[in-house]
């Protein structure tokens, strides 16, 4: 064997239990007790739990963006990744006007293949279907291993936003491909009423930033988009939810027996709309944006209660004088936080503190993203699985600083959150890629991963 792991508590979704994985080839080749085969490499994870690496199912790396590029290169996102116990990373390239699919991925896997520290894959954003061209480009994509278009209902005057026939037309071909549809659930017009009338009033504070997109602007959108779902029984994952009334929406159709999936990101659950009115409120703006405590409640009770699918990151970092752009003026702020590192020992913190079982979390942010976008090798620790195995000690007190974080921004939202427990040791395909605090991986590492659509 290449790698014994021996004495661990092994957490799946729907198990706990005690026993040593042996890996070989990069694949998880035997679970057992007392494994006494020779092996490179032996490692006591007595009193530590063992999981499968996370599955950041969402973020944004190198994207030009507000203005600017999103200030985590591939490299840096995924280093910082392997460090907070991620072993694949979901990007999402935007296809534009006149441009294939397949021509956009690969234009982004082109940079992202020789720096991925971790596993990588590609959901598309499709802003424009080319008079039908890029529907019929949907089978080409499955074949390549994209499973999953995403469309924005805001963003109308930066060109990405999809209208609503498009948005069915979509739901439809996506459906017929055995993919998925994810969708950014805003309502533009609302918005750009609301950002006029405050720019007329010279309310131009990060906190109008929240007002101009409060909860009942998302939801409509979140409810529209349900709606459209429904009609045409698509397959419909509502990217990032954060408030209550669209979550309600999506959770009524799933009990209707629809294919509806929901995630949300860790920065709706530990915040609320009251950090726009701190003075550094600006870090915080991302859109959607965070919203009032009813929301974070609520969005709690569907994690406890298994109505949220996923939890991942929107990860979009931008540099402090990026964000200083809009000091006086919350629309030439960048939209972005960072998270890719804390995305799961935020919810293993969560679970360490009774909030929510282990299980749920590794359901949460490995096994659930891993079943939904057709990862067939990861998402569990399972024999024959990839061996991207996270080591966690459950009893190690962390802050969370950009001190000790692996990204290139230079400020995070989550400075001086305590989590408990951290990981300590992350391997991707059995390769150790993150040790103690230090990463320890290297640069074109990371695979693609080719997804399987669902039929
Ligand atoms: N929202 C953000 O805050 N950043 C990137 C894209 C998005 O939809
Ligand atoms: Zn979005
Ligand atoms: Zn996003």
């Amino acid at each position: 064997m290449d790698l014994i792991i021996k004495n661990g508590t092994i957490i799946n979704a729907k198990e706990s239990y005690t026993a040593d994985i042996a890996v070989k080839d990069g694949k998880i080749a035997c679970i057992g007790t007392g494994l006494d085969m020779k092996a490179d490499q032996v490692v006591d994870a007595k009193g530590m739990l063992v999981l499968p690496g996370g599955i950041d199912v969402h973020t944004h790396l190198a994207m030009p963006f507000g203005g600017t590029v999103s200030a985590d290169s591939y490299l840096a996102g995924t280093r910082a990744a392997a460090c907070g116990g991620v072993t694949t990373v979901f990007d999402y390239p935007i296809q534009r006007k006149g441009r294939g699919i397949v021509e956009t991925v690969k234009e982004r896997m082109a940079m992202c293949d020789p720096e991925a520290c971790v596993d990588y894959a590609f959901h598309c954003c499709i802003t424009d279907l080319n008079e039908g061209a890029i529907l019929d480009e949907f089978q080409s994509a499955v074949d390549y291993g994209v499973t999953s278009f995403k469309c924005f209902l805001v963003y109308k005057k930066e060109g990405l936003m999809v209208d609503d026939g498009s948005l069915v037309k979509i739901l439809l071909k996506a459906k017929e491909v055995g993919a998925m549809t994810n969708i950014h659930a805003e309502n533009p017009d609302l918005i750009d009423m609301y950002v006029a009338q405050f720019k007329a009033e010279g309310k131009l504070s990060a906190w109008y930033h929240y007002m101009s997109r409060p909860e009942f602007v998302e939801a409509e959108a979140d409810k529209r988009a349900v709606h459209w779902a429904k009609s045409v029984d698509g397959s419909l994952y509502i990217v990032h939810m954060a408030d209550k009334e669209g979550l309600e929406a999506a959770l009524e159709a799933k009990r209707q027996g629809y294919n509806i999936y929901i995630e949300t990101c860790p920065q709706y659950l530990e915040f609320t709309s009251d950090v726009y009115k701190r003075e550094d409120g600006r870090n915080f703006v991302c859109s959607p944006p965070i919203k009032g405590q009813e929301s974070q409640d609520a969005l709690w009770e569907a994690i406890r209660l298994g109505g949220i699918d996923t939890v991942a990151t929107d990860h979009c970092p931008f540099q402090s004088f990026e964000k200083d752009w809009g000091k006086d003026d919350f629309t030439k702020i960048p939209n972005g936080c960072a998270g890719i590192e804390n995305l799961y020992p935020y919810m293993l913190s969560a679970a360490n503190q009774g909030k929510i079982s282990f299980n749920r979390a590794v359901e949460l942010c490995a096994e659930n993203p891993a079943k939904l976008f057709g990862c067939a090798e990861k998402g569990s620790l399972t024999v024959g699985k990839d061996a991207d195995i996270v080591i966690y000690d459950p009893k190690k007190d962390f802050t969370i600083s950009v001190e000790n974080m692996h990204s290139d921004y230079d400020h995070t939202i989550w400075e001086g959150k305590k989590v408990k427990g951290y990981p300590v040791k992350t391997f991707v395909r059995g390769t150790l890629v993150y040790a103690d605090g230090e990463f320890t991986g290297k640069p074109g590492f990371g695979k693609y991963v080719k997804r399987i659509p669902k039929k």
